[in-house]
């Protein structure tokens, strides 16, 4: 058995720490989408495939047994090259992904989210329309750029790392943090930045949740941006889960 890890969350984190543990032979995976990415105790390789024939070639060329997508679920292109690249070599694949987050309705006096649920960037976007608000902007660096159609707000932007070039908002402020991040932190965040509105990706997990918690407490509103939708795969949502389907 060898086993890939697609990583880049902190699901695939733990799994990386169970295979280590277990001395199962193990590769883990990055895109190299930031400067310094976490250490892990696997093997690692960082950047792209090449595609799909790239991934074919790689699974080939590392005699890799099972593959598991433990990317985040909008990194829709790895998944869907995962699930085309798994068929063409017959390598097991299991997706470990998080269940969305779903709003929490008003129950014993505490007032319920206040979720605007939209399905994509440009729909969150589209939604921003209207006076200017203090917005935090915690969708990451990559869509920074289809906000520049909404100059009137003031950006509280959270990236992993410091912006080679200057974010197109004209009004923003960059914080440089990597999750996971916690409810106190968040809040003071909030408060101190005099938040008004979150934009968020339903990414689910726990390394991004602090900040809906902080904006329950603050009732604040939030523009809740939908995953996209993959293609049909095993799926798992715990590490426990996948070790079962190693068959450990
Ligand atoms: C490079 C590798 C761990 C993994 C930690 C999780 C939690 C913190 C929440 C906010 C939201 C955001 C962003 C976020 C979270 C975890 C997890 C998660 C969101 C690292 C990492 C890599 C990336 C890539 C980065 C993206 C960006 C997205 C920031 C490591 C830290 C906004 C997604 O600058 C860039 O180009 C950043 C790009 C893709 C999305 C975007 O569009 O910009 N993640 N994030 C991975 C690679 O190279 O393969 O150093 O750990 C991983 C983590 N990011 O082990 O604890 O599991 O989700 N990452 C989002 O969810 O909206 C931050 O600020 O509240
Ligand atoms: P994406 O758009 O789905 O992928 C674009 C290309 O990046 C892929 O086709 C592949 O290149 C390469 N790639 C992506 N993930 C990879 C991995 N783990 N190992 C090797 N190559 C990878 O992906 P993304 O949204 O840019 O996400 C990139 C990474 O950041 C992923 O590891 C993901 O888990 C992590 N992440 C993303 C988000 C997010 O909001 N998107 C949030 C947290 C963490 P080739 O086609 O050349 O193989």
């Amino acid at each position: 058995m060898k086993v890939l890890i697609l990583g880049g969350t902190t699901e695939a984190s733990a799994l990386a720490r169970a295979l280590a543990e277990r001395e199962i032979p193990a590769l883990y995976s990055y895109a190299g989408r930031v400067s310094a990415p976490k250490p892990q105790p696997l093997p690692t390789r960082v950047g792209g495939f090449g595609g799909v024939e790239g991934l074919v070639d790689f699974l080939r060329a590392e005699h890799i047994t099972h593959l598991v997508d433990a990317t985040h679920p909008f990194a829709e292109r790895m998944s869907c090259n995962a699930v085309a690249a798994a068929e063409r070599k017959d390598t097991a694949l299991i997706a470990l992904t998080r269940p969305p987050w779903a709003p929490q309705h008003s129950d014993c006096g505490q007032q319920g989210d206040d979720w605007q649920r939209v399905d994509s960037i440009e729909a969150a976007v589209e939604a921003l329309a209207g006076p200017p608000q203090r917005v935090l902007l915690a969708i990451g660096r990559m869509h920074l750029a289809a906000f520049a159609a909404r100059p009137q707000h003031h950006y509280l932007l959270r990236l992993v790392d410091h912006p080679d070039t200057p974010p197109p908002l004209p009004r923003h402020h960059v914080i440089v943090d990597r999750g996971p991040f916690t409810l106190e932190s968040d809040l003071a965040l909030l408060r101190e930045h005099g938040v008004e509105r979150l934009v968020c990706k339903n990414a689910g997990g726990t390394g991004a949740a602090a900040k809906l918690e902080a904006a329950r407490a603050l009732k604040l509103p939030v523009l809740m941006i939908d995953r996209p939708a993959l293609p049909p795969r095993r799926e798992a949502h715990d590490v426990q889960a996948v070790m079962a389907w190693l068959g450990h």
